[in-house]
């Protein structure tokens, strides 16, 4: 890419809508790659549950960690350098354990219940979180309330998202899913804001069904969408996705895994679309269509495979948006 052209699109606003561990490795490259404060993450909040007594928002704690450069890199989730003291205890105690919180991780916990109890948005808790960390970039909960994502099993049984993917471990096959507990909601002011503002809009590298359509499925976000360039990267590579149940959940729904159901997951958004190297071939007979699909390596090991593919997502906005 021609060096101005690439120092211009540093310059560009971004504004990605994200959930877990997957997503936050690409914040992570967005984040070192473009101007401070140009990148606005909007994190899923349908995973939020209360356990002890606590809030727990296990999409913006990983998003949150992997910013401040504190997460750990074997789980992808909860901090590096922790100890399990507490949850020792817990054990000992025969209480939940399921979901297994660390020292440091549960300092957060508490400290987030705190100020919540003292009357402050999750959204004014989560940029005092990136305050006392040092991240430079906004991290915004998709909306203030209450949003769970729900899970119907085949037996016909609801389960909150964490209840299905750690305590139950994924096994109940899923009939359906229902966003934003089965209301309507509006995504908060400045996420509508974030996305107003921005040149380009990305799709992470996050599960489609459960982190990223509950964000697209609060009021005011889809309008918001209209005329600006939206960009996605597919969580699935050859048929199934490096980490959580994104590929499962495309085959319990009747849908066969693979980069190009993402595609037409997000068909009538979508003006690129970044898939891995590796399905390449299966690329070949795409049906062609308004979106310019590129392959790129989507799987991020480290830092400069994290900002190698946030670069490969800058010049394609950059590139879309040249083109209009
Ligand atoms: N995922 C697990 O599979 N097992 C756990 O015990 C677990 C604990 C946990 C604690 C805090 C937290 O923020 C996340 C945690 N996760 C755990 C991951 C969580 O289920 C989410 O999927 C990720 O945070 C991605 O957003």
């Amino acid at each position: 890419m021609i060096p101005e052209f690439m120092e211009a699109s540093k310059y560009l606003k971004v504004t990605a809508l994200a959930g877990g561990v997957g997503g936050a490795k690409l914040l992570v490259g967005l984040d070192k790659v473009l101007q401070p404060g140009h990148l606005s993450a909007v994190v899923n909040t349908g995973d939020d549950f209360s356990h002890f007594g606590l809030h727990i928002s296990p999409d913006l704690d990983s998003v949150c960690y992997a910013l401040a450069g504190l997460a750990d890199s074997v789980h992808g989730w909860g901090r590096k350098d922790e100890s399990w003291q507490v949850l020792e205890e817990i054990r000992r105690f025969g209480a939940p354990d399921w979901f297994a919180l660390g020292d440091r991780d549960l300092a957060w916990h508490l400290e987030r219940q705190r100020l919540l109890s003292e009357g402050k948005t999750l959204t004014e808790v989560t940029a005092h979180f990136c305050e006392v960390f040092g991240i430079q970039s906004r991290v915004l909960p998709m909306c203030d309330e209450p949003a769970p994502t729900l899970i119907k099993t085949k037996e016909g049984e609801w389960l909150a998202f964490q209840d299905y993917f750690v305590r139950l471990k994924c096994q109940p096959e899923i009939a359906d899913i229902a966003l934003l507990g089965n209301r309507e909601i509006a995504a908060s002011d400045l996420v509508i804001e974030a996305m107003l503002e921005a040149d380009l809009i990305v799709l992470a590298p996050s599960n489609p069904w459960v982190s990223i359509d509950p964000i697209l499925a609060l009021r005011g976000v889809r309008n918001s969408l209209q005329g600006k360039p939206v960009v996605a990267v597919s969580p699935i590579i050859q048929g199934s996705a490096l980490k959580g149940p994104a590929a499962k959940m495309f085959a319990d729904l009747g849908i066969h895994p693979s980069s190009e159901a993402v595609r037409q997951h997000y068909e009538e958004l979508l003006d690129g679309f970044i898939f891995d190297d590796l399905d390449l071939p299966d690329a070949e007979n795409w049906q062609s269509s308004a979106i310019i699909n590129q392959s790129f390596q989507t799987i991020m090991k480290n830092d400069e495979d994290k900002i190698a593919l946030a670069e490969a997502v800058i010049s394609l906005g950059a590139r879309i948006l040249q083109g209009r």
